[in-house]
């Protein structure tokens, strides 16, 4: 008996402190209500050739079962006082097709991202942030392939990119001042790794039911992997 009383205080003390280690915080956001449908977008003939299908908006991107992709999840507060660097790992904006991939898309402050044309003619990629301290920029790539590379300094949910080219072209940064946040899948679902143990509101941000208003929040206490879901609820209808 004696040889297995590292392995018992071991298990014992891993049950009694769990709050010594990082846990993810997963869930899934769903949609309570109908949308309203998507517009078709109107593209120019260079961009129409590219579709066989029509192209429509993407605000309320659902899975069957109401699953809510474009969400951002993220700390809205319980992280102050720390300071996080920016992740290593530089996201790719694409624009193909005449359309921005992904539509909705997280960073940190001062992490830095790139924006590339993956088509054969002329984009623009113009950020207008709103934020003070977040510069505007705009970088014409003329060529395919081309890459720019981006990065905001303060926190802005959501920061706007557009192309001049095609007016259709818009797509969406969440500027987070930590490394806690994830944008939903087409499935609704989300997945915040290695979050400290504490306490934290987390909020879903859905810019077209949430517009200028803020998202949906919860608190939780983090002590080990937590589930959290969200239901945004499309009012007014
Ligand atoms: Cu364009």
């Amino acid at each position: 008996m004696k040889t297995h009383l590292p392995f018992l205080t071991a298990v014992a003390l891993a049950v009694a402190a769990p709050s010594l280690f990082a846990a993810d915080v997963t869930g899934k956001v769903t949609l309570k209500g109908t949308p309203p449908p998507e517009v078709t977008i109107q593209m120019d003939a260079t961009c129409g050739k590219l579709h066989s299908a029509p192209v429509t908006t993407r605000h309320y991107v659902t899975a069957p079962d109401g699953g809510l992709a474009n969400v951002l999840v993220y700390v809205k507060s319980g992280l102050s006082g720390k300071t996080f660097e920016p992740p290593k790992e530089t996201p790719i904006l694409d624009q193909l097709n005449c359309m921005y991939e992904p539509y909705v898309m997280g960073v940190m402050t001062n992490q830095k991202f790139k924006a590339r044309n993956s088509d054969s003619f002329l984009h623009n990629v113009h950020p207008t942030p709103k934020v003070t301290g977040n510069a505007e920029k705009n970088a014409a790539q003329p060529v395919k392939g081309m890459e720019t590379e981006f990065s905001f300094a303060k926190q802005e949910i959501l920061l706007r990119i557009k192309c001049d080219v095609h007016p259709w072209m818009f797509t969406y940064v969440g500027v987070v001042d930590h490394p806690y946040f994830a944008v939903t899948g087409k499935d609704g679902t989300f997945k915040i790794p290695n979050l400290p143990p504490g306490k934290y509101m987390i909020e879903a941000y859905h810019l077209k039911t949430h517009g200028a208003n803020p998202g949906v929040t919860q608190e939780i206490t983090v002590d080990g992997d937590k589930k959290v879901d969200f239901t945004i609820e499309i009012k007014g209808q």
